[in-house]
């Protein structure tokens, strides 16, 4: 079509086209619904898992993963195994996953919450009390989406948070290991490893079965089966969010290399086809260098395929008219990473609103982000950052409310108590608070 660009198929859009909205908002659609066959099919599942077990299990993981065990014991995986995998990694490998997992592990310190509590003047206590789940499961994908990266941010805020067990499942299809995954889990924590995957991992571990632990919440990515099984079990367990596609959103100033530029909007877009990327500049000569080295850069890719079919289906580059059209438009998407490509991004951070994770200047590429910088890579996507939060510490703890009334207080308290409950018609509630009223 006429807004096409000429060597790469990608949406070019202007604020002040007269359909820009329209258009906007149909590159930003997405619903990852899974249809009732699915359901249906996963529902089976569940139930399968939930009355025979292990059995289930093994039977699922025969049929699915062509991979044939007599007993359960040939699908877990122990502490020894998880050191050996990291032991025997290269040097340089071994190295890289170290440093990452230390400085994601020091981020997380940083996050964890405080217990508190404040003392009222007649002695009256009152305060809040953290404590950490005492189990948590990981789902890691296998095949192709199986990142060891995506392993250390999941695994490592639950070890900072001080759960005391950590599952992970992997599925592992003909029997094949990923090294790298199990060396990760031995660097985040990880206490056990089965490796089965799908909407029967899921069920095994909101249920339990003879050999999975049954875990009290259960995050990580997954496939289409694995997102509606977490929703089925949702309530039953806690789950995390349920991620759409990757997200980047770029926005420059016209000064970045426009090579790094393109180069950026490749890192989200090689890991599916339905990822997004999207530029916005109110530099128009910027954009069309953009542009050009968006041509001249795809043919060198490894992932060719894939980036220009996700820029095809969801790419867009953005002229817009000034920097606070810029900011409208971050707010109004809220993706899932931003990076403020400019000289002087603290200028706007106090008006983004709403996004994932900001990355700031030009040498913030966000594939620093995803690895090593510190931050969680586990982001709210599709707009989700309206309301929520990268996964923390905080995801794998709870708080209970502490009140200690003195003597004094339980009187003071229980005069307001009585009168609410009787005018609630709860006559023990209000008996209740008036023992304690000093006569
Ligand atoms: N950008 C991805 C995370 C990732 N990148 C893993 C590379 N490996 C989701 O935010
Ligand atoms: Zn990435």
């Amino acid at each position: 079509s006429d807004n096409r660009l000429e060597s790469v198929d990608m949406a070019r859009l202007s604020t002040s086209d007269a359909d820009f909205e329209s258009r906007l908002d149909a590159l930003l659609a997405w619903e990852g619904v899974s249809d009732a066959e699915v359901q249906g099919r996963v529902a089976e599942i569940i139930t399968a898992v939930k009355e025979q077990g292990d059995a289930a299990l093994i039977e699922y993981t025969r049929r699915f993963d062509r991979l044939a065990v007599a007993s359960m014991a040939e699908l877990a995986l122990g502490a020894e195994r998880l050191e050996q995998a990291y032991r025997n990694l290269p040097e340089e490998q071994r190295d890289a996953l170290a440093r990452a997992a230390e400085r994601i592990r020091l981020y997380h310190e940083h996050q964890k919450p405080v217990s508190w509590s404040y003392v009222e003047d007649d002695g009256t206590v009152l305060g809040q009390q953290v404590t950490p789940l005492d189990r948590a499961g990981i789902y890691v994908p296998g095949g192709k989406a199986a990142y060891p990266s995506s392993v250390l941010m999941n695994a490592i805020p639950a070890h900072v948070a001080g759960v005391r067990e950590i599952v992970m499942v992997v599925p592992t299809p003909d029997g094949v290991l990923n090294e790298l995954v199990l060396a990760a889990a031995h660097l985040a924590g990880v206490d056990h490893v089965f490796t089965i995957g799908g909407a029967q991992a899921v069920a095994a571990m909101a249920y339990g079965t003879e050999s999975v632990p049954r875990v009290d919440k259960i995050v990580g990515p997954g496939n289409i089966y694995v997102a509606t099984a977490k929703r089925a079990v949702f309530g039953q367990v806690g789950i995390d969010m349920i991620a759409g596609p990757s997200e980047i959103l770029v926005v420059s100033d016209g000064g970045t290399d426009p090579e790094w530029l393109a180069m950026d909007l490749f890192s989200q877009a090689e890991h599916d086809e339905d990822a997004q990327a999207l530029l916005v500049s109110w530099d128009e000569r910027h954009l069309e260098a953009v542009e050009a080295a968006i041509a001249r850069l795809l043919p060198t890719l490894e992932r060719e395929g894939i980036v220009r079919e996700s820029l095809a289906r969801r790419g867009a580059l953005i002229h817009c008219r000034d920097l606070d059209e810029a900011v409208e438009l971050i707010n109004r998407i809220a993706p899932e990473h931003l990076e403020l490509s400019m000289a002087e991004p603290n200028a706007i951070l106090p008006q983004v609103r709403h996004a994932g994770a900001i990355f700031m200047g030009r040498y913030t590429a966000e594939a620093l982000g995803d690895y090593c910088a510190g931050p969680n890579h586990v982001l709210p996507t599709s707009g989700t950052a309206r309301f929520s939060s990268p996964l923390g510490v905080y995801d794998f703890q709870k708080r209970s409310s502490v009140i200690h009334c003195s003597e004094e207080g339980a009187s003071t308290l229980g005069r307001v108590a009585s009168v609410l409950a009787r005018g609630e018609s709860l006559t023990a509630h209000a008996r209740s608070a008036e023992f304690r009223i000093k006569p």
